[in-house]
């Protein structure tokens, strides 16, 4: 029986990249398309990049920052987007690419005319599946990417002994690769080709490429024969085979590219000396359910649930099938635990996977709003360790950042633009227009503090995220000035409400993200008693940013001028981060302001880029309105056909359920998963003694009227069991883990009382 809400199947193979099951152990990506005749398994390693190591940071950049703002304040934007071009960017322009790594090729000759055809993914197990009847034979192949192992790992089997035959081959997209056989192994070793562009639009060259990287595919088999042919393996009447994929770059870290990645893969080939398949599949599913059945959510199925997946997703729009919904809810965690584990590199915009040399945006950091898109469930849906490798990557950026504070702002501290990638660049890409916006690094250390109010660990607040938040605030401090009439207010600048507008003085939502940074900024330095100078002067400047103002049109104003466009249906609505992610409007709290969210997300209109979509399920929820969070999270499950680059209305999901921007990018993927949880527990409110309100079902859609999740995190330290039948709770289960106060909120109801550490509690029906 399949499980509705915990599978992806399809009644044939992928005809396309789109179509294709992804699988991945937080390095090593790969997607499946599923064929009979010939089998392509198109796989990434996650540190596979153009370029080197490379400072990007623009030297002496910041004798044009005082000139840039002068021409602001006197509304010459063009010319300042033209001296900032030529002054004020990174070297090159740009930043390098993820690339793909290779390709499996399996090839079962007489396999082209098949019946009872099924491939599927398994979200409880983390393994994809293909079967299907061949010449009165019935095949399985099992294929799954192992944590423990460190390797892809494919199974072929057969009903009928001495049945298996087949050939495999590796290949890659690049230039430079060879491949060569050695007993049961093939091997592909190769280096990444260069930037797919020579220049950057400065007109200076990318850095060469210079990361080398292997791949080896062992196979071993049950009976039967295998022989070399060419550059291939033959196996022929084998009873079954295991094929082993293990893959590997030079990559060390942002400044190392020392590694051997041959002595890499034997060390993973060696690990999986002499442990059965059975074995490497247990260790696999345990390590993966370790994460994955934290969280279980039910919303109900139903005969409709029974179809395809592709089926589903067509006829969603209509049904309204809330299996898949939950479906959707899971795949967003399965994705995170996929590309994204402690010792790994954080998921990129397409996670971990993409198979062309030049992917869209490079498949890098988008900061402005994707990466950070990428991790707002992590804590909420229990899998807090899949977010460590954000915060190495923001400890990396704290490093790199703080040579582009000093050469572009002649400031202490770090800061970081809106993109980045594996050598983690931190100056300003692309154009003035909008690659000039500094709050990036504030941005990103959110999750530092957010894995803090999460988890309760001083450990990491001492270590990890103080230094981060600190040298972060210390950098804003620096970097704010003073409105030149309105004098008490102080003001961002040059930057940009990203990407709309151009080069600006004081877009809201840098405000909001310093605000935010800053509140956090002192708060943990009462905590850890580090209280100096520094912060009591964040106190001071808290105050003084400008303020969040209401328009003409009773919309939140997008920047310092009421110049808001009403019809204006641009994908980011930045100035909303003061509802989510930030904490600072909301219904309760702001009323006016929350009203005025309203307004604004009414002229913005219910579509959009994937992740547009997927940040207004996140603000409708916040703005306590379930149905109309729920019409965008209908208006996300829409098919995508398109591949094509298109910023406008075209955002929805590809048959395989990622998200379609278009093209694939992950981040609505994450995304939803957030939204979704977003409508059933909310915890970044909190009471006159800073303890956390716990909002249970506080934007819950009426179509979802019948549901249970289990194991939903909150801010405070709890994990929580929630049942609800008619749009009302109907039981209600919590963990204090750290013993903090509980402030339990359902409608207008309020319970709070003292736990310990450790304690359940559980109300009834009817009791709150
Ligand atoms: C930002 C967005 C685009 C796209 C890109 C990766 O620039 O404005 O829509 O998501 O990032």
């Amino acid at each position: 029986m399949i499980n509705p809400s915990l599978t992806l199947w399809y009644d044939k193979p992928a005809s396309e990249w789109t179509e294709t099951l992804p699988l991945g152990n937080g390095r090593i990506g790969a997607m499946v398309y599923g064929g009979t005749e010939n089998e392509t398994i198109q796989f990434n390693e996650e540190t596979l990049w153009t370029g080197q190591p490379h400072d990007y940071a623009n030297e002496g950049a910041h004798h044009y920052l005082e000139a840039l703002r002068r021409l602001l304040w006197d509304g010459k934007q063009a010319e300042a987007h033209e001296l900032g071009n030529k002054h004020f960017m990174s070297q090159p322009f740009g930043q390098l690419s993820y690339q793909p790594f290779g390709n499996i090729l399996l090839n079962f000759s007489g396999h082209g005319d098949v019946n009872a055809y099924q491939r599927q993914l398994d979200l409880e197990k983390a393994i994809t599946t293909v079967n299907y009847e061949a010449n009165g034979i019935q095949f399985k192949r099992e294929i799954f990417a192992s944590e423990p192992g460190q390797a892809l790992l494919i199974r072929l089997e057969s009903s009928s002994k001495g049945s298996i035959n087949f050939t495999a081959g590796l290949n890659s997209p690049h230039s430079s690769y060879e491949v060569s056989v050695i007993g049961n192994q093939i091997i592909l070793k190769g280096k990444a080709n260069n930037y797919h562009e020579a220049l950057g639009r400065d007109g200076k060259p990318y850095p060469d490429s210079k990361i080398t990287f292997e791949a080896r595919l062992k196979v071993e088999i049950h009976g039967g024969e295998m022989v070399q042919a060419g550059n291939s393996i033959e196996v022929t009447n084998a009873n079954h085979a295991t094929l082993f994929l293990v893959a590997a770059t030079s990559f060390v870290d942002f400044n190392d590219i020392s590694a051997d990645p041959a002595q890499r893969c034997n060390q993973y080939l060696e690990n999986l000396e002499g442990k059965t398949w059975k074995a490497l599949k247990e260790e696999h599913i345990a390590d993966y359910q370790n994460l994955f059945n934290r969280v279980a959510i039910d919303l109900g199925s139903n005969e409709i649930s029974k179809r395809t997946t592709k089926q589903r997703l067509i006829t969603f729009y209509e049904d309204e099938d809330p299996s898949l919904v939950s479906l959707l809810f899971q795949y967003g965690r399965y994705l995170l635990i996929s590309s994204s584990r402690p010792g790994t590199q954080p998921a990129n915009l397409q996670g971990i996977w993409n198979d062309r040399l030049d992917p869209p945006w490079d498949s890098k950091y988008t900061i402005n709003i994707n990466t950070e898109m990428n991790y707002w469930l992590a804590e909420m849906t229990n899998l807090s360790e899949c977010a460590e490798p954000l915060y190495s990557m923001v400890e990396d950026l704290a490093i790199t950042g703080q040579k582009v504070a000093k050469e572009h702002y002649n400031l202490q501290g770090w800061v970081t633009h809106h993109n980045t990638d594996l050598w983690r660049g931190a100056a300003p890409i692309n154009h003035a227009n909008h690659g000039i916006w500094p709050t990036g690094g504030a941005w990103l250390s959110q999750h530092l503090w957010w894995h803090y109010q999460y988890t309760g660990d001083q450990e990491f607040l001492k270590k990890r995220a103080w230094p981060v938040l600190k040298e972060a605030a210390r950098f804003f401090s620096g970097y704010l000035i003073q409105h030149p009439n309105n004098t008490d207010w102080l003001v961002s600048g040059p930057s940009n409400s990203p990407e709309l507008g151009g080069l600006v003085m004081g877009p809201t939502m840098d405000h909001q993200i310093i605000r935010d940074l800053f509140k956090n900024t002192i708060e943990a330095a009462e905590t850890l008693g580090e209280e100096d100078d520094l912060t009591i002067g964040l106190k001071e400047k808290l105050n003084k940013i400008a303020p969040n103002q209401i328009g003409k049109h009773g919309q939140l104003q997008e920047w310092l001028a009421d110049v808001d466009d009403p019809n204006e249906k641009h994908r980011h609505v930045s100035h909303l981060w003061g509802l989510h992610p930030g904490n600072e409007i909301h219904p309760r709290i702001t009323p006016e302001l929350a009203q005025a969210c309203k307004v604004t997300l009414s002229h913005r209109g219910d579509g959009g880029t994937g992740w547009a979509r997927a940040w207004k399920i996140n603000f409708w929820a916040r703005l306590l309105d379930g149905d109309h969070a729920f019409l965008l999270l209908k208006n996300l499950m829409v098919p995508s056909k398109s591949e094509e680059v298109n910023y406008q209305d075209k955002g929805g999901l590809y048959y395989n359920l990622f998200d379609a921007h278009p093209p694939f990018q992950i981040d609505g993927n994450f995304g939803v998963t957030s939204g979704i949880a977003e409508m059933i527990l909310q915890s970044h409110l909190r009471d006159e003694n800073g303890d956390f309100y716990q909002d249970i079902l506080p934007a819950l859609p009426s179509k979802l009227a019948e549901g249970k999740i289990q194991g939903l995190k909150s801010r405070g330290g709890f994990e929580f069991d929630i049942t609800w039948k008619n749009g009302k709770l109907t039981s209600l289960k919590v963990k204090s883990m750290l013993g903090n106060k509980l402030n339990i909120r359902y409608l207008d109801n309020i319970i709070s009382r003292e736990t310990s550490a450790g304690e359940i509690i559980t109300f009834k029906e009817g009791s709150i």
